[in-house]
């Protein structure tokens, strides 16, 4: 057993495929032998992303309630009570989609004050495509604001290097046209090309995460005004729910109908989605469904293939659009959906609300090596 924890931290924009990468990457650290433990992290409570590593079997802290970044302490004890349950080798931290500067918030504190407990990885960004494209081609009509794209550049540019994601439905122009961007955009970073849900490129971000070295450095020159109001640009919902029935229902259509019904919803009313998910639970039974942006199709991520009579569902939706409208737009459309196919819906707790400004705990503007 090495004396320090592993901490490998996955970037990247809502939607860009963290949840994925870090699942596969706990799977392969484990191969080698490696004990794993993961965080995940929100602005409220309700994760699916917890949910959706938990039902794959690891050990899953939460911080829920505040970014990293503004709740320090409680990454630094949510990982302290993994170590004290079964101390991993590695921790996988998954930041907020919508959260940057993590480097001078959260790389350099942990190095800086507690570099005796933790090896820091080297800090990799994942490229969202979809959004990519449009943002860094600087074509417009991302469906973003401009300060909501100004949070997504700045995630790349404190990467020690960047996964150019999803290249399984990428045409090979497609990713050469978007690694271009990227050299554009971040020159020197280095660019891997990744399929997060196939498992291509994993065996080179495993090397590269094992890196040692002076990584974690890039802080950035961020303007928090304008980071500030780019996240509050976004409507935040966290939702938890009960459905069940006299009858057996197919859960994967309760899930995928209520992705698929808010994505038109959404688009009538010319929201762009940043992340829609939700997650149906049954006796270890799941699924999930996805929506990562305006124009890509809904998707049943993790089909559960269950006919339960009974399930717990859990909706996070990130959207450009105001959080009271997107409360309503998702309790018209679970009920709507559910009714279709005869299920009987009971709300439990939903958040929803505009992220607040980002006071980070700690900002090392100095930076020191791993
Ligand atoms: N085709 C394809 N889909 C992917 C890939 N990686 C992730 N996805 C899908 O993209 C969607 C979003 O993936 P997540 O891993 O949940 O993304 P995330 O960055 O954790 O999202 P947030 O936590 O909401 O910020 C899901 O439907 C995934 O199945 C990939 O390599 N290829
Ligand atoms: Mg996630």
């Amino acid at each position: 057993m090495s004396e320090r924890m592993r901490f490998v931290m996955v970037g990247g924009f809502l939607g860009a495929g963290k949840t994925t990468t870090i699942g596969r990457l706990a799977r392969m650290y484990q191969e080698q032998g490696r004990k794993v433990g993961i965080v995940t992290n929100d602005q409220a409570s309700d994760l699916v992303d917890t949910h959706t590593l938990r039902s794959q079997g690891f050990d899953v802290g939460e911080v829920a309630g505040a970014c990293f970044c503004c709740n320090f302490r409680e990454l630094t004890d949510t990982v302290a009570a993994l170590a004290a349950a079964d101390r991993p080798d590695v921790i996988l931290a998954e930041p907020v989609g919508s959260c940057t500067d993590l480097v001078a918030t959260v790389v350099q504190p942990l190095r800086q004050l507690y570099g005796d407990r933790f090896s820091v990885a080297p800090y990799g960004v994942i490229l969202k495509p979809t959004h990519g494209l449009k943002i860094l081609s600087g074509s417009g009509g991302s469906g973003f604001s401009p300060k909501a794209a100004y949070i997504f550049e700045k995630q790349l540019q404190e990467a020690d290097f960047v996964l150019l994601n999803r290249i399984d439905e990428l045409t090979p122009a497609q990713a050469d046209e978007l690694q271009q961007l990227l050299e554009r955009a971040v020159p020197g970073t280095p660019i891997l090309r990744v399929s997060a849900r196939q498992g291509v490129g994993f065996e080179a971000l495993g090397a590269l995460l094992d890196q040692q070295g002076d990584f974690g450095r890039k802080i950035l020159d961020l303007d928090y005004d304008i980071y500030a109001e780019g996240e509050a640009e976004l409507g935040w919902l966290n939702s938890s729910l009960r459905v069940q029935s006299q009858t057996r229902f197919p859960l994967d259509a309760v899930l995928l109908g209520i992705v698929e019904q808010l994505r038109l919803r959404l688009a009538s009313e010319g929201a762009e989605t940043a992340h829609l998910k939700t997650i149906g639970l049954w006796e270890g039974f799941y699924g999930v469904a996805n929506l990562v942006s305006s124009d890509s199709p809904a998707e049943l991520s993790l089909p559960s293939n269950c006919e339960p009579l009974s399930a717990d569902v859990v909706v996070n939706a990130r959207v450009a659009i105001a959080p009271e409208r997107l409360r309503e737009l998702v309790e018209e459309t679970v009920r709507q959906v559910a009714g279709g196919l005869g299920v009987a819906v009971e709300f439990r707790q939903t958040q929803s609300f505009r992220p607040g400004r980002p006071v980070p705990t700690h900002r090392f503007a100095e930076a020191v090596g791993g």
